[in-house]
């Protein structure tokens, strides 16, 4: 009721507030009650009404619960950043791809494993460049269970599970080395998309780059999700063969282009760089033609062409050939302005919205012309490799007039789209009826990605856009030449757009993020039966229930079965040999919400986050000897302090 009342509570009624004195005093308890005291803050903090309207649709009192989760990437820290909205207050960072201290990811044996199976051919990999996050979809709408992000700099998707915020899974495949149309999801996941971005020999083999053309190639990745198992299931995955062209941004069709995804590209010349070999710099090489290629790739029909057999095996992944693919029909080229850089379906499923960097419309295409022009076989032509390019005139409603470098668009539930400008640093909205731009909202600065609440979905929501900023310059306090990002929450239910407040992101460049209703996610409190192992979210075949802790020497090493609870470990003295391996398993006991206890050895690098009911594993050599204290390393108790022990390793 009280958040209801903030949200929509008009500028008029800012007077009345402030007149309300006593009700705003039993809250803030001190200063600032009437409307006299009011009007001193506002002198002293220099604050606008605009301010005040601002800070009351975002205000979230303590103990309140924001509306809306914002799942953002978190950029080169290979992260996912979990953010309440309206209160742009930071909940948490997921592990995912990086080792992660705080959540012990990386430091036992569980989670070391899934760290590790992410490492492609075994070269150790401790970053990533996250960049599109996708809530998982049931019927177009998010159903607030699962999420994907992609690793755009070493090509790997990776799925983390909405219940405990855990991931589960990484996977790729070698017949990418990166990617960025990724990941997008099929209406009801089906399919998570990985679209590849720079071309390599298919497979990961050498081939001199003057061979670009002839043997260099891009791929599309349909990993296929296994919803009930909560897994991507890559025996059951396929891939398409694409031209090298560089592939970028993806989306998945729905409702009336159900069935189909779209993925733009740049650099149809095929250029590949060399500017201190007398070859042009690949960015003007990639910048001559006034068109590139948007892809229209039927994946229902190739999913059916896959269970046909049509297919090779490539590097262990199922892989529909070019020439299958053309001679099945399942890719056709439409062209769509220089350098473009964002396809976005509308939410009815009819269109797309393609932005180009380098031009200053957003080109609206339309499924039913495109799939008309596809069933009539009608092309304009064919590229080098012999894909049917569609008449682009013939294939779109229309060109919307944005402004400078639009990149990305998003909708609201008003038939209205929101396009970032990157070089304006400016939001705007225009219609998608009409194609005429309402209003333009200046962010700070250069914006990027540009996300929508519910803003994916064939019901967005219509409330909040994010505009997610390279650049900060001037918005925060000083840090040094390194600068965060900015997200700036801006208000669109209203007539007129209104900027609402800054969050710094000081973790990488996140790209993109997606917002969802906070009711659609249904997440636990402790792990049930006690002793789960939250990779394979079943109870682990070493868990430990209290009075059966104790130290047991096998043939392959010492094992320690150890019990957590406030405010002590079971047992709290481990006695080994030097050299010894040893085998920790250790359980926390624990149900209660919050109840996280830490474990921590001192110069063995042994550090886990044993969260309530959670059992995890640590295997490691006792390779120096001495007396190295072990302690718990979360504030549990009033006896936290004293929840340690000691490794004892005799010489
Ligand atoms: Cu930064 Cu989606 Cu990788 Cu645009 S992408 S900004
Ligand atoms: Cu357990 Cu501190």
């Amino acid at each position: 009721m009280r958040r209801a009342l903030i949200v929509v509570l008009p500028l008029f009624a800012l007077a009345t507030l402030m007149v309300a004195g006593p009700g705003c005093q039993s809250r803030n308890g001190g200063a600032g009650g009437t409307s006299a005291d009011i009007q001193t803050l506002m002198k002293e903090r220099n604050l606008s009404e605009d301010d005040v309207v601002a800070a009351l649709k975002t205000y979230t009192p303590s103990g309140v619960h924001d509306e809306y989760y914002i799942f953002a990437s978190g950029g080169h820290s290979g992260q996912v950043i979990v953010i309440g909205a309206p209160s742009m207050r930071i909940l948490k960072y997921i592990a995912v791809f990086t080792p992660e201290p705080w959540q012990g990811y990386g430091y036992g044996d569980q989670t070391t494993t899934l760290l590790r199976s992410g490492d492609r051919d075994g070269k150790e990999l401790n970053w990533a460049d996250t960049h599109h996050p996708a809530l998982s979809e049931t019927g177009g709408d998010y159903d607030g269970q699962y999420l994907f992000i992609n690793d755009k700099a070493n090509a790997r998707v990776a799925v983390i599970s909405l219940r405990d915020f855990t991931t589960k899974q990484i996977v790729y495949s070698n017949l990418l080395r990166s990617d960025h149309g990724a990941t997008f999801v099929t209406p009801d996941t089906d399919y998570v998309v990985e679209g590849g971005q720079y071309p390599v020999p298919l497979g990961g083999e050498y081939a001199p780059i003057e061979d670009f053309q002839e043997k260099y190639r891009s791929a599309v990745l349909f990993w296929k999700f296994d919803r009930d198992k909560g897994r991507i299931v890559p025996e059951k995955s396929f891939a398409i063969e694409l031209p090298p062209y560089m592939q970028d941004l993806a989306d998945a069709g729905k409702l009336a282009s159900d069935g189909w995804v779209f993925l733009n590209s740049f650099d149809t010349e095929m250029a590949y760089g060399g500017n201190a070999e007398g070859r042009p710099p690949l960015e003007s090489g990639a910048s001559q033609n006034d068109m590139d290629y948007l892809h229209v790739i039927n994946w229902r029909q190739a999913e059916k062409v896959v269970a046909d057999g049509k297919f090779e095996t490539i590097a262990g992944t199922r892989v529909i050939r070019l020439p299958t693919a053309i001679a099945e029909g399942l890719l056709h080229f439409v062209g769509e302005p220089k350098s473009p850089h964002g396809v976005d379906v509308t939410p009815d499923g009819r269109e797309l919205v393609v932005a180009g960097k380098l031009d200053t419309h957003a080109t609206v295409y339309s499924f039913d012309k495109i799939k008309a022009l596809i069933d009539a076989k009608k092309y304009a032509g064919t590229d080098p490799f012999g894909v049917p390019i569609l008449p682009f005139e013939e294939s779109i409603r229309g060109q919307a007039e944005i402004g400078l470098g639009p990149l990305h668009t998003q909708f609201d539930d008003a038939g209205n789209a929101y396009t970032s400008l990157f070089i304006e640093s400016a939001a705007a909205k225009w219609s998608l009826k009409d194609l005429k731009v309402i209003e333009k909202i200046p962010v700070h600065y250069n914006i990027g990605h540009i996300l929508a609440a519910e803003g994916d979905t064939i019901h967005p929501d219509g409330r909040y856009l994010v505009a997610m900023n390279k650049w900060a310059l001037d918005r925060f306090s000083d840090v040094g030449p390194l600068l965060p990002q900015n997200f700036q929450l801006i208000d669109i239910a209203g007539d007129k757009m209104q900027l609402l407040a800054d969050l710094p992101i000081p973790l990488g460049e996140p790209h993109y993020s997606q917002m969802i209703k906070a009711d659609k996610i249904k997440a636990i409190t402790a792990y049930t039966p006690v002793g789960i192992d939250p990779i394979t979210d079943e109870p682990d075949p070493f868990r430990v229930v209290g009075g059966q802790e104790g130290i047991e020497r096998k043939a392959d090493g010492v094992h320690v079965r150890m019990t957590a609870v406030r405010s002590h470990f079971t047992p709290d003295t481990v006695r080994v040999k030097k050299d010894d391996v040893v085998h920790l398993h250790i359980t926390n006991v624990e149900q209660a919400e919050d109840a996280t206890h830490g474990f921590s050895i001192a110069e063995y690098n042994i550090n886990l986050s044993l969260e309530p009911g959670e059992h995890a594993n640590v295997t490691f050599k006792a390779d120096r000897s001495g007396v190295f204290p072990f302690y718990c390393t979360e504030f549990c108790s009033a006896l936290h302090l004293e929840m340690a022990g000691y490794l004892l390793v005799e010489p």
